[in-house]
């Protein structure tokens, strides 16, 4: 879709359009409003996001917002099972570095990591038909079962 694409070559200009206009457009601010479906999941402290499913459709941009309503720190990492495996064993091996040490570019765009009460956003474009899972990898979360599917249609 024409839109779909347009919104989410529209998202890394968002900061330089905010710093540009500084709010003399006041009934077109919104991103929130520009079409992009909002997806709203709580991360909790016995280790499941509510919901623990969702579904999107191919092609469709939609914003994750996040909200860590535990008592400890949780991550949002959205990545295929495969990609999962991998960030699980990266932040075993990080160890005690813990929650600061997403070393990769990739896990900047794909991963929101939330102190207790913190609600973070993720905005992403699912291109292709399949499953795609977010995951909390803080140590033990992913293998207690933190983790939810997106089915993209
Ligand atoms: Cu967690």
């Amino acid at each position: 879709m024409m839109k779909t694409m347009r919104m989410f070559a529209a998202v890394p200009a968002l900061v330089l359009l905010l710093a540009a206009c500084g709010g003399g457009d006041g009934s077109s601010n919104g991103s929130a409003t520009d079409g992009i479906r909002t997806i709203e999941i709580t991360a909790l402290d016995t280790l499941r996001f509510e919901p623990a499913s969702v579904t999107v459709q191919a092609g469709e941009t939609v914003r994750f917002v996040v909200t860590n309503a535990g008592q400890t720190v949780h991550d949002f990492f959205v990545g295929t099972e495969e990609e999962q495996m991998e960030h699980e064993r990266e932040m075993q091996d990080m160890g005690d570095m813990g929650d600061m040490g997403h070393g990769d570019a990739q896990a900047d765009t794909q991963a929101l990591t939330l102190d207790p009460g913190e609600t973070g956003e993720l905005t992403m474009t699912f291109e292709e038909p399949g499953e795609v899972l977010y995951g909390c990898h803080q140590p033990g979360h992913y293998a207690g079962g933190m983790v939810g599917t997106i089915t993209v249609e």
